[in-house]
């Protein structure tokens, strides 16, 4: 919106032309995002104890956080609200891949918060059944999947990271391979949520190599001199990559250890829907396994742990899963997990960034 009626001034003082730069509005997202978590921030904290929306803690994990019970909960709410609103103030509202976006991130937004309502509000034992919460994560998935599909400029080809002249043309199966990457990236960011800012960390990592890759794939002439599958509008998802990075700059401030306050299903569900969306759209899906290693890998160990658990009638592989309890429950203080989850999230992004040169 204030895209659209700032640019329309330049016709009036040329200083407004800065607007037309998609680098420009991405960092003016960011910092309207991050403002907008920042600010609303103790309200809603303030608001979520005085309505007792507080988390209630399991008596089987790591006894350290038992002293958690009671953490104001549900501020996905603040982090999704804060993206959705700097992305429509900077971005081309004509854009097609951004409506897209939008409506995954919203939708996923609701499934998750009618599963904590169930348990933070009514206070009932169990949110969503797991199968019915699957189910409607599956259906978001695949409408924009085939929304995305039916869009003539948008390809079926997919791109293999660290190989150069194939990217295979997946046809209609493309959107069972989407709905698996959105569903996936989902959960397994809402596994990885289980310490304080070990979720939105590798989030903003994520958001921010996200939107380089965003830039580069809109733009013709890099696309090409980097030989990458070029995206005509998928530069506006850069923006809206910079308010997911600014928005989760914000959360981070009250999420980081010892945290004010929990995101919630309505916050880890959204945000990684939100990141299996935009590797499809700007066609990095497949090096969605590096950027987001760290939530592969808790998703990982809890596969390997259920199966194990189940096939040998209760042994386990490790000590607790997700992964980041076995540490816990190895000795490591909870801030240490946690900083060295980043590390390697931090470490990953830049392996992924060279999939742009190495090839
Ligand atoms: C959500 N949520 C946290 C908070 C957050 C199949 C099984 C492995 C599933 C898994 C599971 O349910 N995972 C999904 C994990 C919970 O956090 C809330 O949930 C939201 C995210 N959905 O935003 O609202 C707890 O995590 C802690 N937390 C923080 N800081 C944060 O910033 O400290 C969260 C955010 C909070 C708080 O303590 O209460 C969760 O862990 O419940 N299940 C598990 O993770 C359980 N693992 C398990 O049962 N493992 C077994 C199986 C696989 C055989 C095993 O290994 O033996 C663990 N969950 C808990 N305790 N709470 C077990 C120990």
């Amino acid at each position: 919106m204030l895209y659209h009626l700032l640019y329309g001034l330049h016709e009036y003082m040329s200083a407004f032309n800065v607007f037309r730069y998609i680098t420009f509005r991405t960092i003016t997202a960011g910092l309207t995002a991050f403002l907008l978590c920042f600010l609303m921030g103790p309200l809603v904290i303030a608001f979520m104890r005085e309505k007792q929306i507080g988390q209630y803690i399991r008596r089987l994990g790591p006894a350290s956080h038992q002293d958690k019970a009671g953490t104001p909960t549900m501020g996905g709410v603040l982090i999704i609200v804060s993206v959705v609103v700097a992305t429509l103030f900077w971005t081309d509202l004509r854009s097609y891949y951004m409506w897209i976006v939008v409506f995954v991130v919203t939708c996923f937004c609701l499934i998750g918060f009618a599963d904590d309502y169930l348990k933070q509000i009514l206070k009932r034992n169990r949110g969503l059944r797991g199968w019915t919460k699957f189910f409607m994560q599956v259906v978001i998935a695949a409408i924009a999947a085939t929304l995305l599909y039916c869009y003539p400029e948008f390809s079926s080809r997919i791109t293999i990271p660290f190989v150069k002249d194939f990217s295979p043309d997946l046809g209609p199966l493309y959107i069972i391979f989407a709905v698996f990457v959105i569903v996936g990236a989902s959960n397994a960011v809402n596994l990885t949520d289980g310490l304080d800012g070990l979720a939105i960390g590798p989030v903003i990592i994520a958001a921010g190599t996200y939107m380089l890759f965003a830039y580069v794939a809109g733009h013709s002439q890099i696309a090409q001199y980097l030989q990458i599958n070029y995206v005509a509008g998928s530069g506006e998802l850069a923006i809206l990559c910079g308010a997911l990075a600014g928005a989760g700059l914000g959360f981070l401030w009250f999420n980081a250890y010892p945290a004010q306050i929990f995101m919630g299903d309505v916050g880890s569900l959204p945000l990684g829907a939100a990141l299996g969306i935009i590797a499809i759209i700007t066609k990095q899906e497949i090096l969605l396994v590096i950027v987001g290693g760290v939530f592969v890998m808790e998703a990982l160990s809890v596969i390997i742990q259920v199966g194990y658990f189940k096939m040998t009638g209760g042994r386990r592989v490790f000590r607790m899963a997700p992964l980041h309890h076995h540490f816990e429950l190895k000795g490591w203080a909870e801030s240490k997990v946690i900083i060295r989850f980043w590390i390697i999230a931090i470490l990953l992004a830049l392996v992924s960034l060279s999939t742009l040169k190495l090839r």
